[in-house]
């Protein structure tokens, strides 16, 4: 990500133009962790499980000024239909999971909506000690 935000910020200073936005979506099961994540990268401190409603959109600045909007979606069943309706014009889509359940089902969301995806391995100090 550093590499294309260095690349990004060269190319606007050469030409002067204002960086775009790039849309990208964290998706996964419901109390995974997506809303922390997106907190500690905000500086914000987390504390306890507030379910996302629906969807956050949290803008996003890297030290290099290329712009993301990150849109932090709800996991949960209740709203668990709502994803995909958002993937639209997403560059990235992540896909938060625990290292227990492989998640088939988002996985094929963002291949039915042929976005490129990246899987985040969360939560692995709750995973049964195997050694
Ligand atoms: N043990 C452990 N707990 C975590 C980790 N990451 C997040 N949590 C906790 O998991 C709970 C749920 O976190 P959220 O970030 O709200 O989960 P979410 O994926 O956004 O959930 P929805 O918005 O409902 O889809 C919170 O209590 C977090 O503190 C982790 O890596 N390990
Ligand atoms: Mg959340």
């Amino acid at each position: 990500m550093a590499t294309i935000d260095y690349i990004t910020q060269r190319r606007n200073e050469e030409f002067g133009i204002r960086a775009p936005i790039y849309k990208v979506c964290l998706i996964g099961d419901g109390g995974i962790g997506k809303s922390k994540l997106v907190s500690r990268l905000m500086g914000r401190s987390f504390d306890g499980y507030h379910p996302t409603l629906g969807v956050e959109l949290e803008p996003w600045t890297t030290p290099y000024g290329t712009r993301y909007n990150i849109w932090d979606m709800s996991g949960v069943d209740r709203f668990r239909g709502l994803a995909s309706g958002y993937y639209r014009e997403s560059k990235h889509i992540f896909v938060m999971w625990d290292g227990l359940r492989y998640p088939y089902n988002w996985i094929k969301e963002c291949q039915d909506a042929n976005i490129p995806y990246t899987l985040i391995l969360n939560t692995i100090d709750t995973l049964p000690n195997i050694s």
